[in-house]
């Protein structure tokens, strides 16, 4: 029997991240490498999105990421667990792009 080659597992989330009223679309693929995360926000004054962040963190997910409120401050948050690293992929709104970091640094 030929054995199926994995794929990986892909999630997608949508939420307004950077308020600009237009939901942004978080995608998640894995691979060997690990768990790639995407961002795509849309284009002003287009119908269309492009990437505008994008990771890549070792291992592969471990609970479907959630979109939560993680500091409480009315925002909502990217919150992702895979086996090597928990991290958050948030909207600055001081340096107007988005970032990640350890979840226990948020
Ligand atoms: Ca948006
Ligand atoms: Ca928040």
């Amino acid at each position: 029997m030929v054995s199926p080659s994995f794929a990986g597992q892909v999630t997608m989330a949508a939420y307004d991240f950077n308020g600009d009223g237009y939901d942004d679309i978080i995608r998640t693929d894995e691979d060997d490498e690990g768990t790639s995360i995407r961002v795509y926000a849309r284009i002003e004054g287009s119908f269309f999105c492009k990437p505008v962040f994008v990771s890549v963190v070792p291992g592969r997910l471990m609970q479907v990421p959630e979109v939560i409120d993680v500091n409480k401050d009315g925002r909502k948050e990217y919150f992702f667990v895979t086996g090597e690293e928990r991290g958050i992929i948030y909207y600055d709104y001081k340096d107007n792009e988005y970032k990640k970091t350890a979840s226990f640094d948020f």
